[in-house]
């Protein structure tokens, strides 16, 4: 089995850090990858991150998964609330998924409620600042290794 995760973020997550740190935090895409990248390692895997702000490319990236990871930990963005494409891709993916939010949707507008990624992952989580990013690879991994 692959010892990649991959860790994918979706449209205007390039901008964290540099606007709506109320809600967003302090810490830019590129803070979060690297963190990221080196707590993978102590876990024993490496993690593959990417942004777009093109939902054809994330599409894209879910199904190369397919082949190239264990796991994807996905922040679609704004994504999450219309993408029924995204939403196929990720239950052609076999592997273990997780739904990650830095704010808790249910908290915010109306339109933050609905989710196309929920259903088509493992788990959830939102709502945990930026930590989330570590909190959803610390999980996968005890998954991932746990069904080896
Ligand atoms: O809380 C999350 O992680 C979201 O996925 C973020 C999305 C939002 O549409 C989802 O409802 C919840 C928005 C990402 C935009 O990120 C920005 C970061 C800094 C400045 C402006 C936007």
């Amino acid at each position: 089995m692959s010892d990649t995760i991959f860790l994918l973020n979706g449209p205007n997550l390039n901008l964290l850090g540099k606007r709506e740190p109320e809600i967003y935090g302090y810490e830019t895409l590129t803070d979060i990858e690297n963190t990221c990248r080196k707590h993978g390692l102590k876990l024993g895997f490496n993690v593959e991150c990417r942004q777009s702000n093109f939902e054809g490319e994330l599409v894209t990236w879910i199904q190369e998964a397919r082949e190239a990871a264990a796991a994807i930990i996905l922040n679609a963005g704004a994504y999450t609330h219309t993408s029924v494409a995204i939403h196929d891709a990720l239950r052609a993916f076999a592997g273990y998924k997780v739904e990650l939010h830095i704010s808790n949707p249910h908290t915010r507008e109306k339109f933050r409620h609905t989710s196309y990624v929920g259903p088509a992952s493992d788990a959830v989580i939102a709502g945990f600042g930026t930590v989330g990013y570590v909190m959803a690879l610390d999980a996968v991994a005890a998954k991932v290794k746990s069904s080896r």
